[in-house]
């Protein structure tokens, strides 16, 4: 039997033995994904805190219990490591390492690399590698292929390596990991064949393909689709600031259409470590050929200025009512980079808590996910008491509209409020207390 019948067999009896690189939001539901299919998975992370919480059986991930973990690993099903000579005994690894920009605004593929180059140590006949990280088309084939054959091993005959883009949406209940269709593209037909046995015997619905490179701009097709789509319509919202219309009526009314229109929210800016970040290393790529990605260019000018915008909005609202932004009391209300969950990366929040500073506005916030900030300049504790905190400022500006907040109460207690989200809705519109983008 050849080795792609052989792997075959071995995704089909759940006797492959599976590695998963990088335990984030990613990995970890990943490797419980494939434990809970009946394989025997190794998690690898360089951080040990992270291997040892597993290995107790607890879980960091906030859409993964805890006793999930404990279930599996204290049958055997799931352990954890930061060892890498593991992998000398493993025949299927996925990648899900981070894929951030540089300081300038360069794609980092330092961690891809970094696991690369252990991965390539102990590549070997019958292993199946997928990249799940979101990259620049190319990435899998350019970056990961040629260190893999650096072993003198040959694609497609003795190992096999494709892409399939991760489609995590942190929070979100009804598409999880295992239920979200999977996207996979193979560097060779066989590459396909044997990662598709092997994410088809445990992921409901798994896509195929014709190439890695498909799959790689199915995903920034996605993401860049959001972040335009985001950028638009908070440019909307400037505009219908200067002609004096009310932007979220104005997309109240055009959701109302039942075809051909696709409701998204202007905001504060524009967070996460997804839509901000994928499509610019698309854009990047596009460089390299000599292509400007126009429309990817301006609708990131858009999103990254739309904090100094909310800035600019409590100044305006206070100066209305004869106060210096300088030296006013102003209450941030949700840090995290959208409601409901506990993560800041790329928060538009961190943004506007250092430009209010810089104003030099008396700064605090309260988040229910978020009881500290530590970031650049910025050192901060959740305040403790909401309802003092909100009576007591000049300003009160709704950043992330966690859903646990008393809106109605907040609108009561308040002096003032910039509702960057329209979480009061209604109620704030016929409000003059009451200013929304
Ligand atoms: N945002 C707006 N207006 C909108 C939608 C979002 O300002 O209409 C802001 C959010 O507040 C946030 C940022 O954009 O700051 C990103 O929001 P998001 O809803 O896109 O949330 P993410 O970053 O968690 O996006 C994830 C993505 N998943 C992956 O990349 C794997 C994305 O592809 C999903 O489409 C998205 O979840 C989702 O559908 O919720």
């Amino acid at each position: 039997m050849d080795q792609v019948q052989e792997l075959i067999k071995k995704m089909e009896n759940k006797t492959a033995r599976v590695a998963i690189l990088g335990l984030g939001y990613v990995g970890l539901p990943l490797a419980v994904v494939f434990a809970e299919a009946g394989f025997k998975v190794t998690g690898i992370d360089p951080i040990q805190a992270k291997v040892d919480q597993i290995n107790r059986g607890s879980s960091y991930v906030l859409d993964i219990p805890g006793e999930q973990v404990a279930k599996l690993v204290r049958s055997g099903y799931l352990t954890a490591t930061s060892d890498y000579s593991v992998l000398k005994d493993i025949d299927a690894v996925s990648i899900c390492v981070p894929t951030p920009l540089r300081k300038t605004g360069d794609p980092d593929l330092s961690f891809i690399l970094a696991v690369s180059d252990s991965l390539k140590q102990y590549v070997h006949p019958g292993m199946v590698i997928v990249l799940e990280s979101t990259t620049y088309p190319g990435t899998t084939r350019e970056m990961i292929l040629p260190r893999m054959e650096e072993s003198g091993l040959k694609v497609g005959r003795d190992f096999f390596l494709a892409f399939s883009p991760e489609r995590v949406d942190p929070g979100r209940k009804d598409w999880t990991t295992i239920n979200t269709p999977k996207v996979l593209g193979g560097i060779t037909p066989a590459c396909l064949q044997v990662s598709k046995a092997w994410y088809g015997s445990a992921l409901k619905t798994v896509v195929p393909v014709s190439s890695a490179e498909v799959a790689e701009m199915a995903k920034l097709l996605e993401n860049t689709f959001r972040m335009i789509n985001i950028g638009m319509v908070n440019e909307m919202a400037i505009m219908c600031d200067r002609l004096g219309v009310d932007v979220w009526e104005v997309i109240e009314a055009a959701a109302t259409k039942p075809f051909g229109y696709m409701k998204f929210l202007p905001g504060p800016g524009l967070g996460g470590h997804c839509i901000p970040i994928d499509p610019l290393y698309l854009s990047w790529k596009l460089k390299t050929v000599n292509y400007s990605a126009r429309f990817i260019e301006l609708a990131s000018e858009i999103n990254t200025s739309m904090p100094r915008y909310t800035v600019t909005k409590v100044q305006d609202t206070l100066n209305q009512h004869k106060k210096a932004l300088n030296g006013s009391k102003v209450l941030v209300i949700g840090v995290a980079y959208k409601p409901d969950i506990d993560d800041l990366r790329e928060s538009p929040a961190l943004d506007i808590i250092h430009l209010l500073g810089q104003k030099g506005a008396e700064v605090s916030y309260h988040d229910p996910y978020i009881a500290s900030l530590r970031h650049e300049d910025i050192n901060m504790e959740s305040v403790a008491d909401l309802e003092s905190a909100v009576k007591s400022a000049d300003c009160v500006v709704i950043v992330t509209n966690h859903s646990s907040y008393d809106y109605k109460k907040m609108l009561a207690d308040a002096r003032l409020i910039v509702d960057a989200r329209n979480a009061l809705g209604l109620h704030g519109q016929a409000n003059d207390k009451v200013v929304r983008l």
